[in-house]
């Protein structure tokens, strides 16, 4: 064979994703017959800079399907699969759109983490290993959305994601256990207080209780802590608002907690919250157009890693303005808002050149691929967020990082992911 690393089919075909909806997944096969999956993520808050998700009115992805098995494979064929970065600059051009509107994002991601797959897969390495080389030494600290709200769930939380943090702990695997210990009284706690048909989770595991007031959760994740045998010095609280949902873009406002809020009062509102509970993290507290306000909560609340997910939706462009102004001391990084794994590690990496902490992302929409987990240790991220310890889609990605914690004995980052 002359060249066994000669890409020598891009084929695509439609599966089905947590939310129960349809989605993308890619196969790339190389000449010697190694080959590579990659599934497209989807997201339910979405940002308006973000990648676009190709959908057909129906809902399908057969137009997506279809452009994978057309112009991606007649295009991408011969290309050396080790090339990820030719090969996703190729996918780039091949759009030639700001957004991947043309041939769409999912089909874009899919492909190129396809590509990545097989091209760890034919060096015969580990993905982790195939994406971060010799400088991979720990694992990330992962952050566990317990309590559903917002857009992921029915109840009238506007707050998205209530968030627990598992830090104090010397292994990963001992993290998660906690975290487990925590997730099962958090789930008789509602029970008792709610009724049993509230134990049932929402898109990312997390229970979705009917409580009305950012307070109620948190005051209820801290008794689940407690009542665990824990305390600050094991778990902190992380806060995903996912802002851009409840803010009132005619009137400017924010409606919260039953009340209405402009940015000033919703700041205060933070810091109250920030000096009342251990909270460690905080993405996305305002609207994703106000960069300004992100930078003042930042130096308010100086000991909380203030995050930009859509506010900077993985997009190196929004996160230099950001840079400039001290915005944010975390960054989420979800390939999909991108469209492509070399421009997502270049995110990350400029991230990481200016000491701010990054936040490997699944989306609320998964499959079973634990590739963010991988693509964690792979850029030596300091926190991965993939919900909460239940549903096998969220699972796959903390299974995956304890194997690798088993198996190549990396070191968990714990404590030194705050400081
Ligand atoms: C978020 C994500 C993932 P979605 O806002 O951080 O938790 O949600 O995928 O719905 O955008
Ligand atoms: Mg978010």
């Amino acid at each position: 064979m002359e060249k066994p690393f000669a890409i020598r089919r891009v084929k695509g075909f439609q599966i089905v994703n947590s939310r129960g909806n349809p989605t993308l997944r890619v196969q790339v096969v190389t000449e010697s017959g190694v080959s590579g999956f990659g599934d497209a993520p989807e997201g339910a808050s979405k940002s308006d800079k973000e990648a676009v998700e190709l959908r057909d009115k129906d809902y399908s992805v057969r137009t997506a399907v279809d452009i994978v098995n057309s112009i991606v494979n007649e295009t991408l064929r011969g290309f050396d699969v080790r090339n990820q970065v030719a090969i996703d600059e190729t996918l780039v051009k091949l759009d030639g759109t700001e957004n991947k509107s043309r041939i769409g994002g999912n089909v874009t991601i899919a492909t190129s983490i396809a590509a990545l797959h097989a091209g760890a897969k034919a060096t015969e390495q580990e993905l982790f290993r195939y994406i971060g080389g010799s400088r991979v030494r720990h694992i990330p600290v992962p952050l566990l959305n317990v309590i559903n709200g917002g857009k992921h769930a029915g109840n009238e939380l506007k707050i998205q994601e209530f968030i627990i943090i598992p830090y104090g702990f010397s292994r990963f695997a001992d993290a998660i256990e906690a975290s487990t210990r925590v997730y099962r009284t958090l789930k008789s706690l509602i029970a008792e207080r709610y009724g049993k048909l509230y134990t049932a989770v929402g898109d990312e595991g997390g229970f979705s209780p009917p409580l009305r007031r950012t307070r109620d959760a948190l005051d209820l994740l801290m008794e689940a802590i407690r009542r665990s045998g824990y305390t600050d010095q094991e778990f902190k609280l992380g806060l995903d608002a996912a802002s851009s949902e409840f803010y009132n873009e005619n009137k400017g406002v924010y409606e919260i907690d039953g009340e209405v809020m402009d940015k000033g009062k919703l700041l205060e509102f933070y810091v109250q919250l920030a000096n009342e509970y251990p909270l460690g993290y905080l993405e996305d507290p305002f609207q994703e157009n106000d960069m300004t306000s992100f930078a003042e909560i930042q130096r308010a609340i100086p000991n909380v890693i203030v995050t930009g997910d859509d506010l900077y939706s993985t997009n190196p462009k929004y996160l230099r303005e950001g840079i400039k102004i001290n915005a944010t001391k975390g960054v989420i990084v979800k390939p999909n808002q991108i469209g492509t794994v070399t421009e997502t590690i270049e995110f990350a990496e400029i991230a990481k050149s200016h000491a701010i902490k990054t936040v490997v992302s699944h989306r609320s929409g998964e499959t079973e691929s634990a590739f963010v987990a991988d693509l964690s240790v792979g850029l030596q991220s300091d926190f991965i967020k993939t919900g909460a310890p239940a549903r096998g889609e969220r699972t796959a990605k903390y299974n995956r990082l304890i194997e690798i914690e088993e198996l190549y004995e990396l070191r968990f980052l714990g404590r030194q992911a705050f400081s």
